[in-house]
């Protein structure tokens, strides 16, 4: 079983889409879980109201997309849960090893008032992970290290207090397109950005979605090629076309011969890939009971599927 995560940092982007979501709905296994991580949004400063806001959006949005609801949960839904399993990990792991992840280190720089949280998350990952019993953890480079740790602190504790863990493993993610900033193409596309210009929200209005992408970076060549060394900003619109489309980057280049034209294209296949997940969406928002009912029972199941592992955790560290 695999376990993947999105973090509520900002709200859901066409790179979080293209590259992660249709892809977590259309080839997922039916074993596999998915998680929304709001915990691992508080890490920094944060506005509670806008956290929980954009959490029922993923939420439903991660529905609206294809998932089924049964393999979808809230981390904070099992708050208890993981802090309780977060604290006896954290008591199977040394200073040392949270200090040296290169995350806390490339985060914590130059920040005054780091919270401790930023230092200590990827042992509550550790904990999202162990407490579920993932075996495989897909996850980019950037992860990795925080997946390692938690083979280690799986394999540590079940060799000194018992077996309770499954070791899990960093697998390749199933990627679908790597998506640019419109803006800056240098740059990936983020929900954090703090410069929107660039980033297609799921849930922009079809004609703000247009807007954006006729402001789209390109270069002073004439007509599209994919290059996307060279030609970052209009390769990106091929890669987003080609993703919306079915097509290769270089058959979507193939096809247009002007920017202009390409553009167009671009923002009809972005808006009609995000309209029906949009109204499905919007759909569910305003049927904020039927939403809060898809997330209890997603929270409880999780919470159920733990169970065993946290409590014998508890006994064999000697708690409870
Ligand atoms: N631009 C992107 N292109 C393709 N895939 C992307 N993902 C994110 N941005 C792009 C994929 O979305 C999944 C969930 O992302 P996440 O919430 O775990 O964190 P992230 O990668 O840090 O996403 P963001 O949007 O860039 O958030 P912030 O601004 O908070 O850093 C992952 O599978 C990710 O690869």
């Amino acid at each position: 079983m695999r376990l993947s995560g999105i973090t509520p940092s900002g709200h859901t982007q066409l790179g979080n889409h293209l590259g992660a979501v249709a892809r977590w709905a259309a080839d997922g296994g039916a074993e596999d879980l998915y998680f929304i991580a709001d915990l691992h949004a508080m890490t920094t400063t944060h506005n509670p109201a806008g956290l929980r806001g954009r959490t029922s959006e993923m939420l439903a949005i991660l529905i609206a997309a294809g998932i089924a609801p049964e393999r979808v949960f809230v981390q904070s839904d099992l708050a208890r849960e993981l802090g309780a399993l977060t604290w006896v990990l954290e008591c199977t792991c040394s200073y040392g090893e949270a200090a040296r992840m290169i995350q806390f280190k490339e985060k914590a720089a130059g920040q005054s008032g780091v919270r401790l949280s930023l230092l200590t998350y990827p042992v509550l990952m550790a904990a999202d992970i162990l407490l579920q019993g993932a075996a495989e953890v897909p996850v980019g480079e950037d992860q990795s290290q925080h997946v390692e740790l938690a083979r280690v602190l799986a394999r540590r504790f079940n060799s000194t207090y018992g077996e309770v863990f499954t070791v899990p493993r960093a697998v390749l993610p199933l990627t679908g397109a790597r998506v640019r900033d419109l803006a800056d193409p240098t740059r990936k596309m983020s929900k954090s950005n703090r410069d929107s210009a660039g980033v297609v929200f799921v849930l922009d209005e079809p004609d703000l979605i247009r807007r954006k992408i006729r402001r789209a970076v390109t270069d002073a060549h004439s007509a599209p090629a994919y290059e996307p060394d060279e030609r970052p900003g209009v390769s990106n619109l091929l890669e987003i076309l080609g993703a919306c489309t079915g097509t290769t980057p270089q058959e979507a280049a193939a096809a247009h011969t002007s920017y202009g034209a390409l553009k167009e294209a671009v923002a009809n296949a972005v808006i009609e890939t995000l309209r029906p997940i949009r109204e499905r969406t919007l759909a569910l928002l305003a049927d904020p009971a039927e939403l809060e009912r898809v997330r209890k029972a997603g929270g409880t199941r999780a919470a159920e599927r733990g169970e065993h592992r946290l409590s014998s955790a508890l006994r064999l560290i000697g708690a409870g």
